[in-house]
């Protein structure tokens, strides 16, 4: 982050932040990453802190966001709506805690340790509620902070925030301020309809958000997955009932105002450290996006002592994440094959730091993505990565382009074996049709055979299956059983000791279960959740290969089309032939009986199952654990042995812990259901 060297450099830099603020907040079209724009702006923070002179009234610095659109009356917030500071790092998160423990001692206030309160930082757009004797009279915009946009009538449309507040102790006027987001899997959803109808597609849930609450048509509003989570209070004559931030916070859950449960208290450096690191760990959980933690003194006397600086609070500091989204050049287009013979297209870029790892490449997903975007070798794009998911390319800058360059042509051979790709009916995706033939759906089936959740062939890697092919010492995933120790060894960056860790892990895996073989397999359509039931409702490999498609289909959560992909499995002799060689090289696993009811696994224990489960829907879980003796329960309460927390968990996990009940997890509940 540097400093500019001259007045020059610096008016320049207003120039191209208020270039890209207009871009962005008018234009609804950025062309730079928010923390490009983020690092430009503290760039200018910087400068302006050493030559005050300079400061101009066109400054970003010197207004809190961009004008309110014409369409939506203006109206002034009662108390300015303020913004926040930011800090990228640990020590400048440091530097904000010693300053506040500094004016502190000043203003003779010192407390040993400072309580924080601690909230996610909501990627969505800010919103003031007043509530007129405990009805909503009004939802606005930001805008400037003190004038935003009226935009009750949509607000109104969110299911979520009350008409009327519930409880008695309600001020005569209240305000307050929050965030409107919408969640990941609403926002999946919506574009996936979206794209169907043909109509607009969202770069990604934030501006999906702001555009559905900028709609002049509330019933085009209602029809969007939205939701809001308060963080503060504006206007109101409470102040005086409380001592922290956090029981105004609880106050405004009891008036039925949703609060989110990451929210928590805490007290010094080190545990706002602690928590920044957990809810950089589980953000890509979450089901709404958040782009770092907020950290503010919770005492109200405190926070009145530390004041503000111009428009933010010195008592408040938000710690971003490193970024999820930055711009860089495509230098070309591969396509990659997979597994199942879908051919990807992949974009090679020029390296790029997003959310702190350096990005190579990015999916471009389909053809149809392709032609949507518009993306070209030399274009200049957003790249997005967010948590472990792939990196994709978002959006182009078509204004970057390059002059002369041309649309991408898809290619019509398979790159690795040769073969004519097809385009299944109703699918968005190319394919190879060689199957096994082609050495790069060879490559990725034993990938996938070897890994954790199927074979858990400890060691080995995606490298090793690739040299193992290539050297031509294996050609199915049943010669993995016939390696021998100087074959491995023989390999490059493979000595004797590793070769002989992989041939015992090799071993290993053949002792097995049914529902890790029948996911190893890699039949299409078959997840972890979908073979568990074919083993626990068929028992045995040969009574699933006897099943007709009609009786697959009666199977727990097993509609026609995945009956068909199994069904067309087993009935294939080249499978079978896989199966055979399989079992062959020495694969068992425990004969799954039908248990009697004294006998079960988990009779008298009772569970309770909160939160989004990833791998199979609560009710198979529901199911599954039944089966196994357990008796599955809505609510905690003493008696509850278990609470297996997906993720989102809310009130019941609280409870859990404050009854002092085991918390499991997923992996928790898929070995139990994987005993039956
Ligand atoms: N979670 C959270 N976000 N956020 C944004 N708290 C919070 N507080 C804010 C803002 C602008 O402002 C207050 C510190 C006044």
């Amino acid at each position: 982050m540097g400093l500019c060297q001259s007045q020059q450099d610096y008016l320049q830099l207003v120039d191209t932040l208020n270039r890209h603020a207009h871009r962005y907040y008018v234009l609804d079209d950025p062309e730079i990453a928010d923390a490009e724009y983020d690092q430009l702006y503290q760039t200018l923070l910087k400068t302006e802190e050493k030559h005050p002179h300079w400061i101009t009234d066109i400054s970003p610095s010197q207004r809190v966001a961009d004008q309110p659109s014409d369409a939506f009356k203006q109206v002034q917030h009662k108390t300015p709506m303020l913004s926040l500071n930011n800090v990228f790092n640990e020590t400048d998160m440091g530097a904000f805690y010693q300053r506040l423990v500094k004016r502190l001692e000043q203003a003779d206030m010192h407390t040993d340790t400072i309580r924080f309160s601690a909230e996610p930082k909501f990627d969505g757009l800010a919103l003031s509620l007043t509530y007129e004797h405990g009805r909503l009279v009004q939802g606005a915009t930001r805008g400037d902070g003190q004038i935003g946009e009226d935009i009750t009538h949509n607000v109104r449309t969110i299911a979520s925030i009350p008409l009327q507040l519930l409880g008695d102790d309600i001020p005569d006027t209240l305000e307050i301020r929050g965030e409107v987001v919408m969640p990941k899997d609403g926002f999946e959803r919506y574009n996936k309809s979206a794209e169907q109808r043909g109509d607009k597609t969202f770069a990604n849930p934030r501006n999906a958000a702001a555009g559905s609450l900028r709609q002049l048509d509330p019933r085009i509003t209602a029809q969007r997955p939205l939701e809001f989570y308060a963080y503060g209070i504006g206007l109101s004559n409470m102040t005086d009932h409380f001592d922290n931030h956090s029981q105004i916070l609880n106050w405004l859950k009891s008036l039925a105002i949703p609060v989110h449960d990451s929210v928590t208290t805490l007290a010094g450096l080190s545990e706002c450290v602690d928590y920044y690191q957990q809810l950089q760990t589980k953000r890509a959980d979450l089901n709404i996006d958040i782009d770092g933690a907020v950290f503010k003194v919770d005492n109200l006397n405190l926070q009145n002592t530390l004041g503000f600086i111009t428009k933010a609070p010195r008592w408040a500091i938000a710690y971003k994440f490193p970024a999820e989204e930055a711009t860089t050049i495509i230098e070309n287009i591969d396509v990659q094959v997979g597994r199942t013979g879908s051919i990807t297209p992949v974009a090679r870029l020029k390296p790029v730091t997003v959310g702190g790892v350096t990005v190579t490449n990015a999916t471009l997903h389909n053809e149809d993505e392709i032609k949507r975007k518009d993306v070209r070798i030399g274009d200049t794009v957003f790249v997005r990565r967010a948590g472990d998911v792939i990196p994709e390319v978002v959006k182009v800058v078509k204004q970057k382009r390059p002059a002369g360059s041309q649309a991408f042509v898809m290619p019509t051979q398979c790159p690795v074996c040769g073969s004519d790709l097809y385009k299944p009916q109703d699918e968005a995706v190319w394919r190879c049709p060689a199957g096994l033939a082609c050495d790069a759906q060879k490559k990725e089936s034993i990938k996938h055979f070897a890994s954790r959740k199927a074979m858990d062939i400890d060691g080995l890697g995606d490298k090793l299956v690739d040299q193992l092919i290539d050297a031509g010492l294996i050609d199915s995933a049943a010669d993995l059983y016939h390696l021998t120790e100087s074959q491995i060894s023989g390999l490059e960056r493979m000595g004797q000791k590793s070769a002989q860790n992989l041939l015992k892990a090799i071993k290993d895996s053949q002792q097995t279960t049914l529902p890790r073989f029948i996911y190893a397999l890699g039949i299409r359509e078959v997840g972890e959740a979908t073979a568990l039931t074919l083993a626990n409702e068929l028992k045995t490999i040969e009574a699933i290969e006897a099943s007709s498609r009609e009786e697959l289909q009666q199977l727990p959560d097993i509609g026609p089309v995945v009956a068909q992909k199994i069904w067309a499995y087993f009935n294939n002799d080249a499978n079978q032939q896989t199966i055979q060689a399989l079992l062959d090289s020495g694969i068992r696993w425990p004969v799954i009986e039908q248990q009697d009811a004294d006998n079960l696994p988990l009779k008298d224990v009772t569970i309770v199952l909160t939160g989004k489960l990833s791998q199979l829907t609560r009710s198979e879980a529901k199911q599954g654990l039944q089966k196994l003796g357990a008796q599955v329960t809505g609510s905690v309460s003493k008696n509850t042995d278990y609470v297996v927390a997906g993720t989102d968990a809310g009130s019941k996990l609280a409870k859990a812990e404050s009854l002092s009940v085991e918390v499991v997890d997923e992996d928790w509940l898929m070995q139990q259901l994987s005993q039956q």
